[in-house]
């Protein structure tokens, strides 16, 4: 039994308007309501509105979006709480680097303050130019270059704990890549629109199913915890979805947040539950033939078969 008590700290939404002190004073109060926990998880871009529904024409003009530095000035309470309340964190926020590159990032905190892991998004959805035709832009590809990092993962409190981002647990590899380093948490925030901004007919109910079934799957195919933490509700008119989650390795959801607001998950995670599935129906070891994997890694688009 290796159990990890783990908060799932969901934010409500952040306007344009709001400062990133009043983001970390949320995050520091849902901190607190997790006195006890081992770890917290916190959304993507946690510090901030979901900016990349804005369009710049100059891009520059959306470096206020981002930090340039972490902790940053605004972030420094929460490394100090944590540290004081013992309390491992992961959260999502806009990275500049000094060499100026722009990344949607994530880091994991051990219960020291001291950052262990960083990961930058790999997958970024949506488009770089403004595209009048979609009811809402998504310019997540004009503001962030693809995550350069790979997908790390990190041994921390007793176990192996790997991050994704978002629109990540869309791609089956995402999982699978952690699961090859045997990944037994896997934590990640995301800011998910509730409709299609190209299918109106695609509202919240499809949206929901698709955001469960990659976790699920992802947790089931490698005997992995998932935790995945919302910014959700209305964002200058902007809806997102809710749908937390904390889903365990045989890919049930065993908590699931309830408003579209501030809200803890918190659950008893047994890392030892995932021993199962990675000794018998997931021993990669056993089962994986990679001499049939090739077109997965060399191929990126589809290639149609011969007539
Ligand atoms: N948001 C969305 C996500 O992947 C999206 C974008 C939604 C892409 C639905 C495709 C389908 O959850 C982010 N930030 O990636």
């Amino acid at each position: 039994m290796r159990n990890i008590k783990v908060a799932a700290a969901q934010l409500g939404p952040i306007q344009r308007a709001d400062t990133r002190q009043a983001a970390v004073a949320r995050m520091l109060d849902l901190m607190r309501q997790a006195e006890g926990c081992d770890l917290i998880v916190y959304p993507e871009l946690a510090l901030t509105t979901f900016f990349p529904r804005w369009y710049w024409e100059d891009r520059t003009e959306a470096d206020i979006w981002f930090e340039s530095e972490m902790p940053s000035a605004a972030t420094r309470p929460l490394f100090e709480e944590a540290k004081r309340a013992a309390i491992a964190m992961s959260f999502g926020y806009a990275e500049r680097t000094p060499d100026g590159r722009h990344f949607n990032t994530s880091i994991l905190v051990d219960k020291e303050g001291v950052i262990v892991g960083k990961y930058r998004k790999v997958h970024l959805p949506g488009h770089d130019q403004f595209d009048p035709k979609r009811s809402h832009q998504h310019l997540e590809k004009r503001y962030f270059e693809p995550g350069d990092l790979g997908f790390p993962a990190w041994p921390l409190l007793g176990g192996v704990f790997g991050m994704c981002i978002c629109n990540d647990r869309r791609w089956p590899e995402t999982f699978r890549v952690l699961g090859l380093q045997g990944v037994e948490m896997v934590v990640l925030g995301f800011n998910t629109p509730s409709v299609n901004a190209q299918n109106s007919g695609e509202g919240p109910a499809k949206r929901m199913f698709h955001h469960k079934l990659s976790l699920q799957a992802g947790a089931y195919q490698n005997s992995t915890w998932v935790v995945a933490v919302a910014k959700c509700g209305v964002e200058d008119g902007h809806h997102c979805m809710a749908g937390s989650v904390i889903i365990n390795p045989d890919g049930e959801v065993v908590a699931e947040t309830t408003t579209e607001n501030d809200e803890l998950l918190v659950h008893d995670c047994d890392l030892d539950a995932t021993r199962f599935g990675k000794e018998t129906v997931f021993d990669f070891a056993r089962h994986r033939r990679i001499e049939h994997y090739g077109l997965i890694a060399m191929q990126t688009g589809v290639v149609l078969p011969k007539a």
